[in-house]
């Protein structure tokens, strides 16, 4: 892979975005890296990817559906409901054709990092844990438990995470992607194993 310097990818990506962005975009990445430490993982590569997990969040939405044609992304029916969704497909997008990131581990942290998907590498992991746990995030009750439980055990944080996003999703059929569904049905059951052998 080409050598990507992080601080000079830091001050690129703070240019996509404003100061609250940023500020949780600097909170993954190191977030990330501590998750990284603890799971034997490369720390650059959970920079990296938690850099330029939110690249394309805040371009605009016609900006947005022009670089889906652009790069030939596909656009669901749930995401043509919730355009916030391409954010994530797009942010990978961004991290190939932008900044030249040519691994694939950490592009497809950045493409899952919204939904999850079931079978997730533990870098995928790692960016969607992040990303639910940075320090400044609050709006969530458990996040006191899974702060904790990200260093021990990523399949059951990552269960209590999406059980906890389609708690809150509710049930309306329009505002829940399937992979999220997928997702939370995949590591709930690794959690309902793990539960029955402690
Ligand atoms: O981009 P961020 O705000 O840092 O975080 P994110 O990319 O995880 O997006 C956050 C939102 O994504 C959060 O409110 C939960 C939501 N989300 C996750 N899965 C789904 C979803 N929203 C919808 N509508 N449908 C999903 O399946
Ligand atoms: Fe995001
Ligand atoms: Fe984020």
């Amino acid at each position: 892979m080409k050598k990507i310097k992080l601080e000079k990818l830091d001050k690129e990506v703070r240019k996509l975005m404003d100061e609250k962005r940023y500020l949780h975009t600097q909170g993954v990445r190191y977030t990330a890296a501590a998750l990284a430490m603890a799971h034997g993982q490369d720390m650059e590569k959970a920079q990296i990817a938690g850099l330029l997990h939110d690249s394309a969040k805040q371009l605009p939405d016609d900006r947005k559906l022009k670089l889906c044609q652009k790069y030939g992304i596909e656009i669901s029916p749930i995401e043509r409901k919730n355009l916030f969704l391409l954010h994530a497909k797009l942010g990978s997008c961004l991290a190939r054709e932008k900044f030249g990131v040519d691994d694939q581990d950490i592009l497809s942290s950045i493409r899952w990092h919204t939904t999850g998907r079931p079978e997730m590498t533990v870098m995928e992991q790692i960016i969607f844990i992040a990303d639910y746990i940075e320090p400044l995030r609050n709006k969530s009750d458990i996040l006191p438990v899974v702060r904790r439980l990200a260093y021990t055990d990523l399949d059951i944080t990552c269960y209590l995470i999406l059980k906890n996003t389609l708690d809150y999703l509710g049930d309306d059929p329009d505002a829940i992607d399937p992979m999220t569904a997928e997702a939370c049905r995949f590591y709930q059951k690794i959690y309902e194993k793990k539960m029955k052998t402690q």
